[in-house]
């Protein structure tokens, strides 16, 4: 075999192989927000809704924002005056699928933010794969809801 001819061969067994997945780049983001706080609390709540457009499970593992010192993922157990938080260590969304963090199920805790948070302004947060592969996206701040 040439060289020419090995080159060829490697370019077809390339060109043939399944598309490798990008888990995070294969997300698409709805209704991205964050609630603006009372005035001297220094952390906010986001939400937001996604849909892993891939072929493959999209794993978060975590979540970063030059806004604030730390953004974890919560969820709501229990309801009324049982309701407390706790920690998600990470999302799965399987291929096809839809994961919504909404009021009273899940949030985003944007923790301790370098400046207040104001309706008007956006903030990016970087959604982290498993795999290494990230998302960024901006959530508008809003007044109430
Ligand atoms: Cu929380």
């Amino acid at each position: 075999m040439t060289s020419r001819d090995y080159l060829w061969a490697t370019m077809c067994v390339v060109l043939s192989m399944p598309r490798v997945g990008f888990p995070c780049e294969d997300i698409e983001m709805f209704d991205a927000w964050v609630r603006e706080p009372p005035p001297l609390v220094t952390v906010a709540a986001g939400y937001f809704t996604l849909k892993n457009n891939g072929s493959e499970p999209a794993t978060i593992e975590r979540i970063e924002s030059a806004c604030c010192a730390e953004v974890a993922m919560h969820k709501v157990l229990g309801n009324g005056d049982q309701r407390r938080m706790t920690p998600i260590p990470e999302l799965v969304v399987r291929p096809g699928k839809i994961a919504s963090f909404t009021p009273g199920n899940a949030h985003l805790m944007l923790i301790a933010p370098s400046q207040p948070l104001q309706h008007g302004q956006s903030v990016e947060l970087r959604f982290i794969c498993s795999d290494g592969t990230s998302l960024r996206t901006g959530f508008d701040v809003v007044y109430g809801q």
